[in-house]
């Protein structure tokens, strides 16, 4: 009996939290509205774990994926194609590291904060543009 009860409330944690996951939007643009070229918009996202991430193709070239090692420990590495809308739901807290692999060098990246995020040593680790970290390193100024 017992055991019983403990699952179903357990089961009724999971659904209520389920219920109040949100599903936010980026559009992926030549031109953001504040006329810099080649951008992830929004470019920062302050997320919940359990929260999903929607790129939109709104301009065609452009795709979404995760820098490599920019990912929280335990967490799944996501890479979109050209032109391909993803949604990604992100579980693990910490911070990811976006980019679009064919304006990377243009600083085409996005900040995606989950939960309690910080940045890691690592985070910087890979190669990173100059144009890239510059927007990487204001977008980590809303942690
Ligand atoms: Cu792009």
């Amino acid at each position: 009996m017992i055991r019983t009860f403990t699952a179903s409330l357990a089961l009724a944690s999971l659904v209520g939290s389920a219920g109040f996951a949100e599903t936010f939007e980026v559009q992926m643009l030549n031109k953001g509205s504040d006329g810099e070229r080649m951008v992830f918009e929004p470019a920062f996202i302050q997320a919940a774990p359990g929260d999903t991430i929607k790129f939109i193709a709104a301009d065609k070239g452009h795709n979404a994926e995760i820098s490599k090692g920019m990912l929280p420990d335990g967490a799944d590495a996501f890479k979109g194609k050209i032109n391909e809308e993803i949604e990604v739901t992100l579980t693990e807290e910490g911070v990811y590291g976006v980019i679009c692999k064919p304006h990377f060098a243009m600083g085409m990246v996005m900040t995606i904060a989950v939960g309690d995020a910080e940045v890691p040593d690592t985070f910087f680790e890979g190669r990173v543009p100059p144009r890239a970290k510059a927007r990487f390193d204001a977008q980590l100024e809303n942690l």
